[in-house]
């Protein structure tokens, strides 16, 4: 789909992770293009169109590359400009690994008791976010469109809109938004909520987001809410809240793995799996106490216990990326798994199976698509995500339909995914009989699950997602001309 007609004003995104990462290797420095829902769908656009990009610079050759701030990119052929935004060590300290990781992340998927807000990190995050809204502002010509991203940078709408009333600004949140209460633990919850409001669009991944957004915009500020219509007015301006699912880019996914270096890849697995009557299951994480990796790890071993026939025959390869490392839960977390993983294989397995693989590294976009296309079944287990991109992506790669999906009802994916089959991560039990069932089904049945789920991503990519943000910021764009 082409969405560069869309765009009629200059476009100024805004994030926390850079699109491109510069890396002192030895000598010299590596430059690594950052994979993500968000920088596949507007690094092509920006590419076509010119434009800017502002986010932290954080590689370690970021300021060398980039001496006062700007490169621009992609460094073989630059297109637009990425503007860095460069963070002392307690910036980084107090805006991204306190604030926003350790406070407003697991807030946001009611994990409570994980949230930790610090006095001190709070005016840290306020300052970076202003930082990164000057960035915005020096960058932007009159009308221009700001495309601000996430929980980082939720303060960036409002500081932005006092320093430049005359552009459109849209912000997506791309993590669940909590229920009323829970969001009342942030010690900020209102200056969060105003932050937010300065922006023309809101933009959440599900509608029960974009409900628990508005009930809590009217408790707090007691601002005037139409729920039917998704609108708020606030200081005076109206500010649309909607739901708009982000998705994978179905087409690239499928070419990917019909790529004939990765269908050979593809078909050497499914040979060896077949030689051994073996099926394959698969998950791939960032290794992130919301993705359910352990009860996740505990409904497999329950799936052995109770149905010892299917032991020898399936193997789950679990990947399970390494994040946000400095933070010390995350660190943690990893052995968790790694410990589960060891138990559960010296319970059941043997000198010839072992029933979880675990591999902890990225892998290749390709490969990973690859082994989507290869798999019996995906598992995805979340206690809360705001979608679950793994989810979609996995779909998108069944080009032959032979596998099945079984994904956690409390992913946002679970809205539009009807047919995968629904898990409850908390309950292993049922996790077990879900899976024994899900692996019963008939081939047509199984076939036909999966073509339904094929067909509804491919007619809801990112750039459908994007079109509407950016159709939003259109209709934005118009009403202040009229002004
Ligand atoms: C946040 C929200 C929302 C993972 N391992 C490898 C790899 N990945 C890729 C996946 C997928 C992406 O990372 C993960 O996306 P998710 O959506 O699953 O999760 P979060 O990172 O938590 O993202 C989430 C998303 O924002 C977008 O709005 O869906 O709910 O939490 O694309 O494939 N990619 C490669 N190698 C790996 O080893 N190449």
């Amino acid at each position: 789909m082409d969405v560069t007609c869309l765009v009629t004003n200059p476009l100024v995104v805004v994030t926390n992770r850079e699109p491109y990462i510069d890396e002192k290797i030895g000598s010299g420095i590596r430059t690594i293009q950052t994979a993500g829902g968000v920088v596949s769908a507007l690094d092509p656009l920006l590419q076509e169109m010119g434009g800017d990009w502002i986010a932290w610079g954080s590689g370690s050759a970021d300021r060398v590359t980039a001496p006062r701030g700007m490169r621009e990119v992609p460094p073989k052929h630059p297109r637009y400009r990425l503007h860095r935004v460069f963070l002392s060590p307690s910036e980084e300290q107090g805006y991204y690994t306190h604030y926003a990781n350790q406070g407003l992340w697991p807030l946001s998927h009611m994990l409570v008791e994980r949230a930790r807000f610090s006095r001190r990190a709070w005016p840290i995050y306020r300052a970076v976010n202003q930082k990164f809204a000057r960035a915005a502002a020096a960058t932007s010509v009159p009308g221009a469109w700001v495309f601000s991203h996430d929980y980082q940078l939720a303060l960036l709408p409002a500081q932005l809109r006092t320093m430049r009333p005359d552009v459109a600004i849209a912000h997506f949140w791309h993590i669940p938004w909590p229920a009323f209460p829970v969001f009342r633990l942030c010690p900020q919850y209102q200056e969060i909520l105003r932050g937010l409001l300065g922006a023309d669009v809101l933009g959440f991944q599900t509608s029960d987001d974009v409900d628990a957004f508005l009930h809590a915009a009217h408790r707090t500020l007691k601002a005037p809410v139409d729920f039917d219509a998704g609108h708020i007015v606030w200081e005076g301006r109206p500010v649309h809240v909607r739901a708009i699912p982000i998705s994978v880019d179905f087409d690239a996914i499928e070419s990917l793995v019909r790529h004939p270096r990765i269908a050979r890849w593809t078909g050497g697995i499914r040979r060896k799996l077949a030689r051994r009557d073996r099926i394959l299951g698969i998950s791939v994480d960032r290794a992130d106490y919301t993705k359910g990796i352990v009860p996740r790890l505990q409904g497999i071993r329950e799936f052995f216990q109770r149905y010892p026939e299917r032991r020898g025959q399936v193997t789950f390869l679990q990947i399970v990326v390494p994040t946000r490392s400095e933070v010390q839960e995350y660190r943690n977390l990893y052995h968790q798994v790694e410990e589960e993983t060891r138990r559960l294989n010296r319970e059941f397995g043997d000198d010839d199976w072992t029933p979880v693989i675990t591999i902890r590294r990225h892998i290749d976009r390709a490969r990973l698509m690859g082994l989507f296309r290869a798999a019996d079944f995906g598992l995805v287990s979340s206690l809360f995500d705001g979608m679950n991109l793994v989810a979609k992506e996995f779909v998108a790669a069944q080009i032959e339909g032979r596998g099945v999906l079984l994904l956690s009802e409390s992913a946002g994916a679970a809205n539009e995914l009807a047919d995968a089959f629904p898990i409850n991560p908390l309950d292993a039990e049922g996790f077990a009989s879900t899976l024994h069932e899900a692996l019963n089904i008939p081939p047509a049945e199984r076939h036909a699950r999966m073509e339904r789920m094929r067909e509804h991503v491919q007619q809801h990519t990112i750039y459908d997602w994007l079109q509407s943000i950016l159709l939003a910021l259109s209709e934005v764009s118009a009403a202040y001309a009229r002004e």
